[in-house]
């Protein structure tokens, strides 16, 4: 993960509305963005024309938060307003970097599979689906990145497919019967936020959107049977217990707060 000093930005200057005349954040793009195939070449590059604020061929630069504004060196602005630090940092895309985060949940459930009430609130406790980042080491909605019109993570499907299918030693046919679960499960999603993402990798020019959409397993019988579990492979997946004291990536916790509040749940 890469540690940059970001410019410090008072509270009340955060919004491009109130002028800031001493900002002078540094500009940072990590060098792999620079090379990468996947990201945007660098502003002013020859026959780099993005047209900001539109679907641009196969790059969605429209933001779900409405129209950004676009600076004097043709730079699109974060549209939450001023981050400390100028330029891609070690995200690929200018302007909105769109991804999707599929909240999985299920009820938490005793041996005996009846559902766990919370002792303070006495309203049941949802489980969700986390995974460790590996960047920052903390745990996170598993999602990914987007194509445009994209509704969610392929990443996130195959994750699971890999869990669910990998672990078990079942005939091939019951393996394809357990891939079509998956599959099917993954198509009733209900969004549950849409919009920009308090991610660590903003930066004043280039930063995270996302549709963050709720995947819930009424009865445990589909994605809730998978005891998921986390090994020392960072990319474990596991069944945590939402409430108030769940630590998250980003504004991961507020996706899955809203998943409680939609379900009932305790918070
Ligand atoms: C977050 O970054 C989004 O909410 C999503 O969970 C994630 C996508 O980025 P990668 O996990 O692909 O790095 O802002």
């Amino acid at each position: 993960m890469y540690s940059i000093d970001r410019f410090p930005v008072p509270q009340d200057k955060i919004t491009w509305d109130v002028p800031m005349p001493d900002y002078r954040p540094s500009a940072f793009t990590a060098d792999f963005v620079l090379s990468a195939d996947w990201a945007d070449p660098k502003l002013g590059a020859k026959d780099f024309n993005p047209e900001w604020n539109k679907v641009d061929g196969k790059i969605n630069r429209q933001s779900h938060e409405g129209e950004y504004r676009v600076g004097e060196a043709n730079e699109p602005l974060n549209i939450r307003g001023r981050t400390g630090i100028r330029e891609r940092g070690v995200l690929g895309k200018w302007g909105p970097n769109h991804a999707a985060d599929p909240v999985v949940t299920r009820w938490k459930r005793d041996d005996g599979g009846k559902v766990v009430n919370h002792p303070d609130s006495g309203k049941p406790v949802l489980q969700f689906v986390s995974i460790q980042r590996r960047d920052t080491g903390e745990w996170a909605i598993p999602g990914g990145m987007v194509d445009p019109g994209e509704q969610v993570s392929v990443t996130v499907r195959r994750e699971f497919m890999e869990e669910a299918l990998d672990s078990t030693t079942a005939s091939d046919d019951k393996k394809k019967e357990m891939e079509a679960m998956v599959n099917s499960f993954f198509e009733k999603g209900e969004e549950i936020y849409k919009g920009y993402v308090d991610d660590p990798r903003n930066t004043d020019n280039a930063w995270m959107e996302t549709v963050a959409f709720l995947f819930h397993d009424d009865t445990g019988s589909e994605i809730g049977k998978f005891d998921l579990k986390a090994g020392d492979d960072a990319k474990a997946l596991k069944w945590t217990d939402i409430g108030a004291d769940v630590k998250l990536y980003a504004s991961h916790a507020d996706f899955v707060r809203r998943a409680a509040e939609k379900k009932g749940a305790h918070w």
